[in-house]
């Protein structure tokens, strides 16, 4: 090709059609300078972006499309503020093990130590927060940039990557054969376990008295579930899901334990973990919440967690879907035809236990007192959702008493504030599961149950909802404050007497009665607010067939708490 007829191309598009090339389907972010050219050329190259409003949602939103599809979503923000505000959801995505591409630009580097406009060390405040950060430095070189950048982010333990992407690039022209090309990269490729180290792991659950399987969203993520349901059935074995584990085999299976969770944690002797790992979530694997003598067999895709933070018994390093169809296939092989005995003592005691925690549970699910609490609210929403809904969820009691009481029954469906705890991530998590719901599972509904002070940390985004005509349904779970508030006749008092609000009211509570339906309603979605039961189901009745955004912020008994829990859930404080 001649130099006359070879085609220019900008920074901008030179990074759309090498974003597009590596299979990147969607972009979140917020544009400003220097990127604005950026987000119009991600829609010429036929990327769908998503103009959010606030930076840490829209990172949420792009690491939930990791999620879900496999191959990272973009973030793409502004300099300077911009990427400290997407800081957080680097991390998260990191600590989550969530492929992400964040995509940063950057002052003119020509003015780099003069006082740019926003200039900051952004490679280098990334960089802690994530597996890959790099600055492009020159137009050709994008297309190795960003295939490296989504190869970090998917390859081995997945997580954030960040590019930094100078101001003078956006809009420098150069020929279209000067880029270096790069191929698409390839999934990740599999990893397969030691063979003899599988075989052993046979062995010891064969061997075990009291075995519990955990399942872990590594499962849900490398879409485990056919072999996960095979081994699990085939063996007979209880098993328990992680938060994001949920629905890999469904919530409401026989051999799920989640009703006797802490029994089945404090007494097996042996423990697969697959896809799952030993932290504050699983209480460490320690005492007191496990035997200090359990045994465990770790299944998982990164050498580095094995044995952390204690010895494993087994250590089976490999891609889960793998691993699980190699353990399927020694079992087959070695212990042919075994089964754990379901009349086993093991087994009698976990069904004794969960039927007692059922029958307590069920009790306050069918209470019928005014004001309402979260069990009996939840009882509502899971008879009048689709069973193969996308449950998005954040909050602590809501969360928390979202997670036994909202059962999913297929994986990759259930998407919560998970490992790092993060409040804020709803609203994002909720964006990206209606698009990809739109575009992949068509006709799914996403249900996005918040905490009432959850909601507060990104409830601007319904006019992103609004805008992109995403049929979210959320539910506000409204007790006037975090974990618990005033109700409104306190609260008076308190104005009433002309008290210094800032000195006597709890830091736990919120404004009592908040109308947060009246915010998705100014943007032209459909609010709802409800105080009783009855109310609670006509409005679910109308808003899971709407096919607007809705909201319904349920009012319930502002101390509404847990049921009482053998072991306090990070709960220190009693609060
Ligand atoms: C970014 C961030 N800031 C603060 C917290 C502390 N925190 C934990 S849960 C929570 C909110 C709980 O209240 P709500 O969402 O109303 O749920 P509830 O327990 O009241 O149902 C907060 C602020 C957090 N986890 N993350
Ligand atoms: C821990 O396990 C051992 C061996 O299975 C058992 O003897 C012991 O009673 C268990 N301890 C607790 C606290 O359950
Ligand atoms: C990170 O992403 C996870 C997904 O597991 C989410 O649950 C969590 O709240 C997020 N945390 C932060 C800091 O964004
Ligand atoms: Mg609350």
């Amino acid at each position: 090709m001649g130099e006359a007829d070879d085609s220019k191309v900008t920074g901008a598009m030179a990074l759309a059609e090498a974003l597009k090339a590596q299979g990147v389907e969607y972009a979140f972010g917020i544009v400003g300078i220097p990127v604005v050219e950026v987000g119009m050329a991600l829609q010429q190259a036929g990327i769908h972006y998503v103009g959010m409003r606030n930076e840490q949602s829209a990172c949420y939103a792009a690491q939930a499309i990791g999620y879900l599809t496999g191959r990272p979503g973009v973030c793409l923000v502004v300099s300077g503020p911009g990427i400290l505000h997407v800081i957080g959801g680097m991390a998260n995505a990191t600590v989550n093990c969530w492929p992400l591409l964040v995509i940063g630009g950057a002052c003119d580097e020509d003015q780099e130590g003069m006082g740019a406009f926003q200039e900051y060390p952004q490679v280098e405040s990334s960089r802690l927060h994530c597996k890959y950060a790099a600055r492009i430095p020159g137009v050709r070189d994008i297309p190795f940039f960003v295939e490296k950048a989504v190869r970090n982010s998917m390859y081995g333990r997945p997580g954030a990557c960040y590019l930094d992407l100078p101001g003078q690039l956006v809009n420098k022209q150069v020929g279209q054969s000067q880029l270096r090309t790069v191929p698409c990269c390839p999934p990740p490729p599999k990893v397969l376990a030691d063979p003899a180290a599988v075989v052993k792991a046979t062995s010891v659950l064969t061997r075990a008295q009291r075995p519990l399987v955990i399942i872990g969203k590594g499962a849900a993520f490398s879409r485990a579930e056919g072999s996960i349901r095979q081994f699990v059935e085939k063996t007979g074995l209880p098993f328990l899901p992680t938060p994001m584990g949920k629905g890999v085999v469904p919530d409401d299976h026989p051999l799920c334990m989640s009703a006797a969770r802490s029994r089945a944690l404090l007494q097996a002797d042996v423990i697969l973990l697959l896809g799952a790992r030993l932290n504050w979530m699983l209480h460490f694997g320690l005492p007191p919440r496990f035997n200090a003598t359990v045994k465990t067999i770790q299944v998982d895709v990164c050498p580095e967690e094995m044995g952390n933070p204690r010895p494993a018994e087994v250590a089976l390093v490999g891609d889960l879907d793998c691993v699980v169809k190699q353990l399927n296939q020694a079992m087959d092989e070695h212990h042919r035809g075994w089964r754990f005995a379901a009349e086993s003592p093991w087994w009698v005691n976990l069904k004794q236990k969960a039927d007692l925690n059922r029958r307590i549970t069920q009790e306050m699910a069918q209470s019928t007192k005014l004001p309402m609490n979260y069990y009996s609210v939840f009882q509502n929403v899971i008879e009048a959702i689709p069973p193969d809904a996308i449950i998005v969820s954040e909050g602590a009691n809501t969360m928390d008493i979202g997670r036994t009481m909202l059962l999913n029954r297929l994986p990759r469906r259930r998407l919560d504030a998970g490992t790092f705890g993060t409040m804020g991530v709803g609203l994002g998590f909720a964006i990206a599961a209606a698009l990809y719901a739109r575009d992949h599972l068509p006709g799914t509904k996403v249900v996005c149950v918040e905490g009432d002070s959850a909601f507060g940390f990104s409830g601007m985004e319904v006019e992103t909802v609004c805008r992109y005509q995403l049929p979210i349904l959320f539910i506000v779970v409204n007790n006037n404050g975090i974990y618990a508030g005033l109700d409104q006749e306190t609260w008076g008092h308190m104005e009433r007497a002309g008290t210094q609000l800032t000195l006597v009211s709890p830091p736990t509570s919120l404004l009592p009665n908040a109308r947060y339906e009246q915010v998705l309603a100014a943007f032209g979605g459909k609010g709802y607010f409800v105080a009783n039961h009855e109310e609670l189901r006509r409005a679910l009745q109308s808003a899971t067939t709407d096919n607007r955004a809705s909201l319904i912020n349920v009012m319930i008994e502002p101390t509404s708490s847990r049921k009482q829990q053998d072991f306090d859930w990070l709960t220190r404080s009693g609060l």
